[in-house]
């Protein structure tokens, strides 16, 4: 099964994610980890997309379609994917689906994590006292969720439009949300 998580920035898509990939044996392909992993490692696209990533911005495309090609042509994604924080504009989407049409594995579903902004405004300052990513600073998460409305909320009517979107409500517990989303991808397979 191939899935696409959407949600605004603190939405909780990595958290839930993570929770996914153990029940459901699929990889949770993270564009955010992904780059975080690589400005650690000071690599070329990590060196590159650092400063990016601290203004609350976007990565270029042209960057981020060649990081999740290579991704999801790895062995481990032959069967299936989770897919969180790509993609991010019409653009990306619409690269993805060429992508996923080149691999003959076209996207079964994408689910939109609705969270109210107060709620994901709180989750950030409660994840920046925590973990202290460079990212998460009050001005920086502004910026980020207004990059979120502009560029990457059309792309739940993108997915709307193909009769592959659902929306699960992620405010309450963890495991709720969870259990909202595996309800979904149930129907969608009964289907
Ligand atoms: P991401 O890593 O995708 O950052 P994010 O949107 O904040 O999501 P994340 O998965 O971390 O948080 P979550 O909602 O799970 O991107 C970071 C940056 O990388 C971007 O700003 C951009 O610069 C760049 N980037 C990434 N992908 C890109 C792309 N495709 N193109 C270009 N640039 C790209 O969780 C947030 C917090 O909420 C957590 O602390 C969690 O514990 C908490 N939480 C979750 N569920 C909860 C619940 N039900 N109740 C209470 N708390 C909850």
């Amino acid at each position: 099964m191939r899935i696409v998580l959407l949600g605004a920035p603190g939405s909780g898509k990595g958290t839930q994610a993570a929770l996914l990939q153990e029940q459901l044996d699929l990889p949770h392909v993270s564009t955010g980890v992904l780059l975080r992993t690589a400005v650690k490692n000071q690599t070329g696209l990590g060196l590159k997309a650092k400063a990016i990533m601290d203004r609350g911005e976007l990565v270029p495309d042209d960057v981020m379609l060649k990081l999740i090609e290579e991704r999801l042509g790895q062995p481990d994604a032959a069967n299936g994917f989770i897919l969180d924080g790509y993609p991010r504009n019409l653009s990306q989407a619409e690269s993805l689906d060429a992508l996923l049409e080149r691999l003959g594995q076209p996207v079964d579903e994408a689910i939109q994590i609705d969270v109210k902004a107060e709620q994901v405004v709180a989750r950030i300052a409660k994840r920046a006292s925590e973990e202290g990513r460079s990212d998460d600073s009050e001005e920086v998460v502004c910026k980020r969720l207004r990059v979120y409305e502009e560029q990457t909320a059309p792309v739940v009517g993108y997915y709307a439009e193909r009769g592959l979107l659902s929306r699960v409500l992620g405010e309450g517990a963890i495991d709720e949300v969870l259990q909202r989303i595996r309800g979904v991808l149930q129907m969608s397979k009964g289907s």
